[in-house]
C-alpha cells in the first residue's frame, strides 16, 4: 500500500466495488473522504513541481525523470551514459527507491553526484521530495538531472516533478502490451526506451506491436531500441539527449 497517493488495494476495491454508492455511512465517508485526499495531494505536489520548473529554468538545467517498471534497467542506463559521456556533461542523479542505497553507490561508482531517497511505504517519488534532495545536492548551473523514479509503472505517472522531459524504459522480457495495460505512464512520457534487445531471440516481444500498442496512448511518442549489456543502440540514445541539452541549456 502506499501511505501518500490513495492508490493501495483496499482504496481501489473500493471504488470498483462501487461502496460509495452502498447504503452504509462509514463506506460512505471513507471513499469520499479518501478521493478528496487524493486531490489535495495532487494539487499541492503539482504547485511544488512548478516550484521544481522554475528552479531548473533559473539554473539552467535539463531535468530528465527516468519511469519504469522495476528492472528494466534504469539504474545501468544510467551507469552506462555516466561512463561513456563523462566530462562533456555535468551530471547529478537522484535515486528513488522503496529501501537501500544500493542505487546510488551504483551510480557513485561512475563518479557522478547522487542523492539516494528512500520512500518508505511510498510507491514514487514527489515533487517535495525532489525539492529537498535539490537542496542537500545542490546542482550547479547548466547541468543535467537525472531521476530515477521508483520502479512502478502507475503511481510516478501521477506525480509532476517538474522535469523537462519523462522517459519511460520498458525492457523486451516485460512483454509488448504494456503500453494499453498501463496507459498513463506512456501517455505523460515523451520517450520510450526499449531496453534489452539482446534478449530478442529468447522472448516472444513484438517490436511493431510494442510501439503500435504505445502510440494508441500517445501518438507523439519517439522510441530507442537499445541494450546496456551488448551497447547497440545507445548512441541513439545520446544523440537524443544531445540534442535536448541543445534545446533546453545553453552551455
Ligand atoms: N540482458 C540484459 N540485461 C540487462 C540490460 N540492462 C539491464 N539489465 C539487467 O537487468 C537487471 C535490472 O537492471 P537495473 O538497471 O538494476 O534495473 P532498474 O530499472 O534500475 O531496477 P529498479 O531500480 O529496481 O527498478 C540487472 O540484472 C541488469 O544487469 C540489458 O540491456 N540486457
Ligand atoms: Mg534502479
Amino acid at each position: 500500500m502506499c501511505a501518500t497517493c490513495g492508490c493501495d488495494t483496499n482504496t481501489s476495491s473500493a471504488i470498483q466495488a462501487g461502496e460509495h454508492h452502498h447504503n452504509h455511512e462509514h463506506n460512505h465517508l471513507h471513499g469520499k473522504t479518501i478521493i478528496d485526499i487524493e486531490k489535495d495531494v495532487l494539487y499541492e505536489n503539482n504547485l511544488l513541481a512548478e516550484r521544481n520548473r522554475g528552479y531548473f529554468d533559473a539554473k539552467n538545467m535539463l531535468a530528465l525523470n527516468l519511469v519504469s517498471s522495476p528492472g528494466s534497467g534504469k539504474t545501468s542506463l544510467l551507469e552506462k551514459t555516466l561512463t561513456d559521456l563523462k566530462g562533456q556533461f555535468d551530471f547529478y542523479v537522484i535515486e528513488g527507491d522503496q529501501q537501500t542505497s544500493r542505487d546510488a553507490d551504483r551510480i557513485h561508482a561512475t563518479g557522478s553526484k547522487v542523492v539516494q531517497i528512500n520512500t518508505g511505504k511510498g510507491c514514487h517519488l514527489d515533487a517535495h521530495m525532489i525539492l529537498h534532495a535539490l537542496q542537500g545536492i545542490k546542482p550547479s548551473e547548466n547541468s543535467i538531472l537525472f531521476i530515477e523514479n521508483v520502479g512502478n509503472l502507475i503511481c510516478p505517472a501521477m506525480f509532476d516533478l517538474g522535469e523537462n522531459e519523462r522517459v519511460v524504459i520498458i525492457s523486451v522480457t516485460e512483454g509488448d502490451d504494456k503500453p494499453i495495460k498501463y496507459p498513463d505512464m506512456f501517455h505523460t512520457s515523451s520517450l520510450c526506451i526499449i531496453n534489452k534487445t539482446d534478449l530478442l531471440p529468447y522472448v516472444p516481444f513484438s517490436m511493431e506491436k510494442v510501439k503500435e500498442y504505445a502510440r494508441q496512448v500517445n501518438p507523439e511518442l519517439k522510441f530507442i531500441e537499445l541494450s546496456c549489456t551488448s551497447g547497440e543502440g545507445l548512441s541513439h540514445w545520446y544523440q537524443w539527449l544531445k540534442e535536448k541539452v541543445l534545446a533546453t541549456v545553453s552551455i
